[in-house]
Protein backbone atom coordinates (compact mmCIF):
# COMPACT_ATOMS: atom_id res chain seq x y z
CA UNK A 1 0.00 0.00 0.00
CA UNK A 2 2.84 2.12 0.97
CA UNK A 3 4.78 2.11 -2.26
CA UNK A 4 1.31 2.59 -4.98
CA UNK A 5 0.71 5.71 -2.84
CA UNK A 6 4.19 6.77 -3.54
CA UNK A 7 3.45 6.19 -7.17
CA UNK A 8 0.25 8.08 -7.12
CA UNK A 9 2.14 11.33 -5.65
CA UNK A 10 4.70 11.31 -8.26
CA UNK A 11 2.42 10.59 -11.44
CA UNK A 12 0.59 13.80 -9.33
CA UNK A 13 3.66 16.06 -9.70
CA UNK A 14 5.07 15.08 -13.35
CA UNK A 15 1.34 15.32 -14.42
CA UNK A 16 1.55 19.13 -13.11
CA UNK A 17 4.74 20.00 -14.61
CA UNK A 18 3.96 18.78 -17.73
CA UNK A 19 0.94 19.77 -18.38
CA UNK A 20 0.07 23.26 -17.30
CA UNK A 21 0.74 24.74 -20.13
CA UNK A 22 -1.39 23.89 -24.07
CA UNK A 23 -0.97 21.36 -26.29
CA UNK A 24 2.49 22.67 -28.10
CA UNK A 25 3.56 24.66 -25.83
CA UNK A 26 6.81 24.20 -23.51
CA UNK A 27 6.86 25.48 -19.62
CA UNK A 28 9.39 27.93 -17.95
CA UNK A 29 8.49 29.31 -14.58
CA UNK A 30 5.40 30.63 -14.52
CA UNK A 31 4.85 30.95 -18.29
CA UNK A 32 4.42 28.65 -21.64
CA UNK A 33 6.11 29.46 -25.00
CA UNK A 34 5.25 28.40 -28.06
CA UNK A 35 8.07 28.77 -31.13
CA UNK A 36 6.27 29.36 -34.58
CA UNK A 37 7.81 28.05 -37.90
CA UNK A 38 5.77 29.97 -39.68
CA UNK A 39 7.32 33.25 -40.90
CA UNK A 40 4.97 36.35 -40.61
CA UNK A 41 5.32 40.21 -40.14
CA UNK A 42 6.55 41.30 -36.40
CA UNK A 43 2.36 42.34 -36.42
CA UNK A 44 0.64 39.40 -37.65
CA UNK A 45 3.02 37.12 -35.55
CA UNK A 46 1.71 39.80 -32.46
CA UNK A 47 -1.85 38.53 -33.88
CA UNK A 48 -1.12 35.15 -34.20
CA UNK A 49 0.58 34.67 -30.45
CA UNK A 50 -3.06 36.66 -29.31
CA UNK A 51 -5.18 33.75 -31.13
CA UNK A 52 -2.80 31.51 -28.46
CA UNK A 53 -3.77 33.71 -25.74
CA UNK A 54 -0.58 35.12 -25.15
CA UNK A 55 2.10 37.69 -27.46
CA UNK A 56 5.37 37.86 -28.88
CA UNK A 57 8.08 36.54 -25.83
CA UNK A 58 9.30 38.85 -23.28
CA UNK A 59 12.67 38.49 -22.19
CA UNK A 60 12.81 39.61 -18.47
CA UNK A 61 16.02 38.04 -17.19
CA UNK A 62 19.05 35.93 -17.95
CA UNK A 63 16.76 33.02 -16.61
CA UNK A 64 14.42 33.31 -19.19
CA UNK A 65 16.92 34.19 -22.20
CA UNK A 66 19.08 30.83 -21.33
CA UNK A 67 15.81 28.77 -21.37
CA UNK A 68 14.57 30.43 -24.78
CA UNK A 69 18.42 29.65 -26.28
CA UNK A 70 17.81 26.18 -25.20
CA UNK A 71 14.76 25.67 -26.04
CA UNK A 72 14.91 27.24 -29.86
CA UNK A 73 17.92 25.18 -30.36
CA UNK A 74 16.19 21.95 -29.41
CA UNK A 75 12.99 22.36 -31.61
CA UNK A 76 14.50 24.20 -34.45
CA UNK A 77 17.13 22.55 -36.45
CA UNK A 78 17.81 25.43 -39.03
CA UNK A 79 18.87 27.29 -35.39
CA UNK A 80 21.94 28.87 -37.23
CA UNK A 81 20.55 30.54 -40.31
CA UNK A 82 21.02 34.30 -40.51
CA UNK A 83 16.98 34.92 -40.20
CA UNK A 84 16.19 36.58 -36.56
CA UNK A 85 13.35 35.19 -34.09
CA UNK A 86 10.74 38.15 -33.47
CA UNK A 87 10.20 39.02 -29.86
CA UNK A 88 7.32 41.02 -28.39
CA UNK A 89 9.81 44.23 -27.86
CA UNK A 90 9.28 47.42 -30.10
CA UNK A 91 10.01 51.11 -30.40
CA UNK A 92 7.45 52.26 -32.56
CA UNK A 93 6.27 54.65 -30.56
CA UNK A 94 8.74 56.80 -30.04
CA UNK A 95 12.68 55.81 -31.72
CA UNK A 96 14.71 54.27 -29.13
CA UNK A 97 12.91 53.99 -26.55
CA UNK A 98 12.48 50.29 -26.53
CA UNK A 99 9.62 48.57 -24.18
CA UNK A 100 7.61 45.39 -24.09
CA UNK A 101 4.63 45.95 -26.49
CA UNK A 102 1.88 44.45 -24.44
CA UNK A 103 2.63 45.68 -20.82
CA UNK A 104 4.37 49.20 -22.45
CA UNK A 105 7.17 48.68 -19.84
CA UNK A 106 10.27 49.50 -20.50
CA UNK A 107 12.95 47.62 -20.75
CA UNK A 108 14.40 46.28 -17.79
CA UNK A 109 18.09 45.70 -16.44
CA UNK A 110 17.80 42.83 -18.77
CA UNK A 111 19.37 43.85 -22.08
CA UNK A 112 20.92 41.61 -24.74
CA UNK A 113 21.62 44.08 -27.69
CA UNK A 114 24.37 42.27 -30.43
CA UNK A 115 27.22 44.61 -30.76
CA UNK A 116 26.66 47.91 -32.83
CA UNK A 117 22.55 47.06 -32.25
CA UNK A 118 20.12 48.98 -32.42
CA UNK A 119 21.13 50.80 -35.64
CA UNK A 120 18.20 51.44 -37.13
CA UNK A 121 19.93 50.28 -40.39
CA UNK A 122 16.99 49.92 -42.83
CA UNK A 123 15.67 52.94 -44.85
CA UNK A 124 12.30 52.06 -43.59
CA UNK A 125 13.72 51.86 -40.21
CA UNK A 126 14.13 49.18 -37.62
CA UNK A 127 11.28 49.31 -34.52
CA UNK A 128 10.77 45.84 -33.78
CA UNK A 129 13.10 43.44 -31.82
CA UNK A 130 14.20 40.19 -33.19
CA UNK A 131 16.87 37.23 -31.51
CA UNK A 132 19.65 36.37 -33.57
CA UNK A 133 20.56 32.82 -33.05
CA UNK A 134 23.78 33.36 -35.41
CA UNK A 135 25.13 35.90 -33.44
CA UNK A 136 24.92 33.81 -29.92
CA UNK A 137 20.89 34.91 -29.69
CA UNK A 138 21.62 38.15 -29.16
CA UNK A 139 18.87 41.07 -29.94
CA UNK A 140 18.59 43.09 -32.78
CA UNK A 141 16.40 45.94 -34.17
CA UNK A 142 14.44 44.69 -37.52
CA UNK A 143 12.70 46.12 -40.06
CA UNK A 144 8.90 44.87 -38.67
CA UNK A 145 7.72 43.97 -42.12
CA UNK A 146 10.18 41.20 -42.38
CA UNK A 147 8.85 37.74 -42.65
CA UNK A 148 10.65 35.66 -39.11
CA UNK A 149 10.02 33.10 -36.99
CA UNK A 150 8.31 33.80 -33.60
CA UNK A 151 7.91 32.95 -29.88
CA UNK A 152 5.08 33.07 -28.06
CA UNK A 153 4.45 33.35 -24.75
CA UNK A 154 1.23 33.39 -22.72
CA UNK A 155 0.72 32.26 -18.45
CA UNK A 156 0.06 28.78 -16.86
CA UNK A 157 -3.99 27.89 -18.12
CA UNK A 158 -5.51 27.89 -14.46
CA UNK A 159 -8.05 25.86 -12.79
CA UNK A 160 -5.89 23.00 -14.77
CA UNK A 161 -6.21 19.65 -13.14
CA UNK A 162 -3.87 16.45 -14.09
CA UNK A 163 -5.81 13.59 -14.80
CA UNK A 164 -3.99 10.92 -13.38
CA UNK A 165 -5.69 12.92 -10.07
CA UNK A 166 -8.69 12.25 -11.87
CA UNK A 167 -8.48 8.89 -12.64
CA1 LIG B 1 8.71 36.73 -20.37
CA1 LIG C 1 19.46 46.39 -36.52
Amino acid sequence: MYASGVAVVLVFIVGQVAADCPNGFVTNGTSCYLFSILQASWIQAMKICTVHGGELATVESAQEEEFLESYIRSVWNGWNQTDGIWLGGTDLIVENEWMWAVSKEPFGEFVRWAPGEPNSINRNGEDCLDLLPHKNFHWNDENCGSLLNFVCERSLLEGYIPPSVLG
